[in-house]
């Protein structure tokens, strides 16, 4: 009697049977069907929305798929090299999962640098001086050189650890600006910022004269790609979460004032790089967000259950470079619409006519001859 009502209800209600199939694989934690519920009990009634805007449709341009024809420098031993900077001589510097800055020299040997044993290593830069200035998202900002590491800057002026310090650039006058991407989450739980309804990110200023670091922008949505413009009258700091980057004045009647640079991005923007002509590369990461909502109930399912928050901001099998005008207008975009050859591109630097590309999911970096034809 109770198996055949039980068939009936199978048979009217697919929703119903399909339920308890995902209940009875899930018998292993006996917590997560009552988290499930409190999720779509949340999301009938979203007390907040996610601050994860749509992309935008206008400006992403037809794929092109020129990141499948990327050139593989290092392949196998440049693990997740998030980004790429290049000093005077033309030597590429990156920094890798396993802890290291390596080094590829114009003939083509890449060189074990200096290893730093961490696996949080992220944006860098090379000052005026010819040191390398590395963001490491445990520790802090990073000097290194012939003579070693050394950590320039862990705290703030007001005393607070610095953490998830993100990517770096140097101005003109020797002042180090840097992002905090959240000063809530650190690097290896990044997706979780995601579902906060309050930005946590940081612009950051170091002033090597006082060996001072403090805080310029506050509330950004994970702050992450930093860049002077070439006039260095402006910095641009890009916003993973808003799908967009902003301009902060550095010089000028405007000095100290914040304006838009660029907002709608197709994809969430991750490190972005001045190009030889004044334009800016910025890397897209393509997020998909299986939710759009959060309220109480999944921000509390998302703390006592943070893998389940992980699985809830995926990342697509793709990528996404575009290059943008000192304007904000697009000039255009190289994808690779499937991830054939890379996906998870976080940077984009453009250097004597190529493009290297850094990633947090190839052992590679990629680079790509530059054309000028329109097309592209
Ligand atoms: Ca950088
Ligand atoms: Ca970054």
């Amino acid at each position: 009697m109770v198996h055949s009502h039980h068939q009936l209800r199978r048979n009217n209600r697919s929703t119903c049977a399909n339920m308890t199939t995902g209940h009875r694989a899930l018998r292993g934690a006996p917590y997560l069907p009552i988290a499930l519920q409190l999720i779509f009990l949340s999301l009938e009634s979203p007390s907040g929305a996610l601050d994860i805007p749509p992309p935008s449709s206008v400006l992403a341009a037809p794929s092109n798929g020129k990141l499948q024809e990327v050139i593989k420098l290092g392949e196998g031993v440049l693990k997740q090299p998030e980004d790429v900077a290049v000093d005077k001589l033309g030597v590429l510097y990156t920094a890798t999962r396993d802890g290291f800055i390596k080094r590829l020299h114009k003939n083509g040997t890449l060189e074990n640098w200096r290893q730093i044993n961490s696996d949080a290593l992220l944006g860098l830069t090379v000052t005026a001086a010819g040191d390398l200035i590395v963001c490491d998202a445990d520790m802090g900002l990073l000097k290194v050189n012939e003579d070693g590491v050394t950590v320039l800057a862990s705290h703030l002026n007001n005393g607070v650890q610095i953490s998830f310090a993100d990517d770096v650039v140097e101005s003109s006058d020797g002042v180090l600006y840097f992002s905090v991407a959240s000063t809530k989450h650190g690097f290896h739980n990044w997706q979780l910022d995601a579902h906060e309804t309050k930005p946590n990110g940081q612009l950051v200023k170091y002033d090597p004269s006082s060996n001072v670091a403090s805080v310029v922008l506050h509330n950004l949505g994970f702050a992450n790609g930093v860049a002077l413009s070439a006039d260095q009258d402006y910095l641009v700091v890009c916003e993973t979460w808003k799908y967009r980057c902003l301009k902060y004045w550095v010089e000028g009647d405007l000095k100290g004032q914040t304006e838009i640079f660029i907002d709608n991005l197709p994809g969430a923007p991750d490190n972005i790089n001045l190009a030889p002509d004044g334009s800016f590369w910025i890397a897209l990461i393509q997020l998909r967000p299986r939710f759009m909502y959060v309220s109480w109930a999944l921000k509390y399912v998302i703390r006592v259950f943070p893998r389940l928050g992980k699985w809830m901001i995926g990342l697509q099998n793709k990528a996404v470079v575009v290059n943008i005008a000192s304007d904000g207008s697009v000039v255009r975009s190289f994808d690779d619409p499937t991830g054939k050859m890379m996906s998870f591109v976080t940077s984009a630097l453009e250097f004597e006519g190529y493009l290297y590309f850094g990633s947090l999911q190839n052992d590679f970096i990629g680079k790509l001859p530059l054309t000028t034809s329109s097309a592209y």
